[in-house]
C-alpha cells in the first residue's frame, strides 16, 4: 500500500473551511477598522504565501533558515543524545516537515513523529514522503491549529514526548501569546517532555532589515500577497500596487516589523465593508519578535520552562534551545 493512503490523519479540529472564512472576515473587519490597522500573520500562508515562504527560505538575506539548518545540522548529534529510547517528537506547525529529518536522522530511537499542522494537504504529502523514508517511525499527523487546544493522538500514548518548534516562529506572536503558547505547549506535552525551540537573536538593525526586505522583493511579495488573498477570499477589491512593502527595526519593543503603506487616499472594500486608508497610512501585518538568551529564558520561564540547554549558530546568529518543565511547576 503507498504510505500516504496508510497514513492517518487526525482531525483535531472540526472542518476548518466555513468556521475558518468567519473568522478571517472578523478579522479582517476588525483589523481594517482599528484605529492602528493590522492583520494577524497566520493569514500570509494560503498555498501561494506557503509557496513564497519556501522562497523567502532560500534567499541569502533571508539568514534565519540558513543560519538554524546549519545549527540543527552542527548540534543534531548532542540533540539526539538527551532523546530517551522509543520517544514521540512532536512537531507545532511542521509544513514540510523539512528540519525535522537532521533530528530523525540523528535520532533513530525515535519511536513516533506526531507533525501538527493547519493545512491538510501538506501534511499529508509530509508525512507521506517521511513514512516512506523512515519506516520503522510511526507517523501519526495531526490536523489542527497549533496554537488551540488539542490531545496528542494514542499513538503518542506512553512515549517520553520532544516538542519541536523550529524557524523562530515563536517570535511571531506578542509577548502575552507567547507565553500562553508555551504554557498550551507544556499541557499538550505532559510532564515528561523537552521542548527543543527556534529564536532568532537580535543583531544589527542592517542585516535584520534585509532579511524582511530582500533585493529580489520576495517579501514584498509575500506581504501583498495578503492583499490579493483578501480580494479573493472574502470579495475585496485592494490594488496591492497602491501599497509599499516596508520593513522596520523596532528597537523599543526589539522586533522586525512588516508594514503595507498605502500610497494614496483609497477607499477599499473587502468583507461587505469599506475601509479608508490615508496617503501613507500603514496596515501592520507582522511582528517578529528577536531575543537574546536572556530574554528568551526569562520568557520561556513565565511559561514554566526552565533552559535545559542553548546552542547559537555562527553569525548571523540565531539560537536553539532545549527547555524542560521548571521545578516544582505543575501542568
Ligand atoms: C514564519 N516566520 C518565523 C517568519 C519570520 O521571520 O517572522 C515569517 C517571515 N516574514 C517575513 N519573512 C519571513
Amino acid at each position: 500500500m503507498a504510505p500516504s493512503t496508510a497514513l492517518k490523519l487526525y482531525q483535531a479540529t472540526g472542518s476548518p473551511s466555513a468556521p475558518a472564512r468567519d473568522s478571517f472576515a472578523a478579522d479582517v473587519i476588525a483589523g481594517l477598522s482599528a484605529r492602528h490597522k493590522q492583520l494577524p500573520p497566520k493569514y500570509f500562508y494560503d498555498a501561494t504565501g506557503s509557496r513564497l515562504f519556501s522562497e523567502i527560505c532560500g534567499i541569502d538575506e533571508y539568514y534565519v533558515a540558513r543560519s538554524e539548518t546549519l545549527l540543527l545540522r552542527r548540534v543534531a548529534a548532542e540533540v539526539a543524545a538527551g532523546i530517551p529510547n522509543g520517544a514521540a517528537l512532536v512537531e507545532f506547525g511542521s509544513g514540510e516537515s523539512a528540519k525535522t529529518r537532521l533530528l530523525l536522522d540523528a535520532a533513530p530511537q525515535l519511536s513516533t513523529y506526531v507533525p501538527i499542522d493547519i493545512s491538510a494537504d501538506a501534511l499529508c504529502e509530509a508525512a507521506g514522503r517521511l513514512a516512506r523514508d523512515y519506516p520503522q517511525l510511526s507517523i501519526a499527523p495531526v490536523v489542527a491549529d497549533f496554537t488551540g487546544h488539542f490531545r496528542l493522538p494514542s499513538a503518542a500514548d506512553g512515549c517520553a514526548k520532544v516538542g519541536f518548534f523550529p524557524g523562530s516562529t515563536i517570535g511571531n506572536f506578542d509577548r502575552d501569546g507567547a507565553v500562553r503558547f508555551l504554557r498550551s505547549v507544556r499541557q499538550v506535552l505532559g510532564i515528561h517532555a523537552t521542548l527543543l525551540v527556534g529564536v532568532d537573536l537580535i543583531k544589527d538593525p542592517s542585516t535584520l532589515t534585509a532579511a524582511y526586505d530582500d533585493s529580489r522583493g520576495v517579501t514584498a511579495r509575500f506581504n501583498k500577497n495578503l492583499l490579493t488573498r483578501i480580494n479573493r477570499e472574502l470579495g475585496g477589491d485592494f490594488e496591492p500596487n497602491a501599497f509599499d512593502h516596508l520593513a522596520l527595526w523596532n528597537a523599543e519593543h526589539g522586533r522586525m516589523e512588516m508594514h503595507l503603506v498605502s500610497r494614496k487616499d483609497q477607499i477599499v472594500n473587502a468583507a461587505g465593508q469599506s475601509f479608508a486608508f490615508r496617503r501613507g497610512e500603514s496596515l501592520h501585518t507582522e511582528n517578529s519578535h528577536k531575543f537574546t538568551v536572556d530574554t528568551f529564558s526569562r520568557l520561556a520561564a513565565e511559561a514554566g520552562w526552565s533552559v535545559n540547554k542553548s546552542w547559537i549558530s555562527d553569525a548571523p546568529q540565531v539560537a536553539l534551545f532545549r527547555l524542560e518543565p521548571a521545578p516544582g511547576e505543575n501542568l
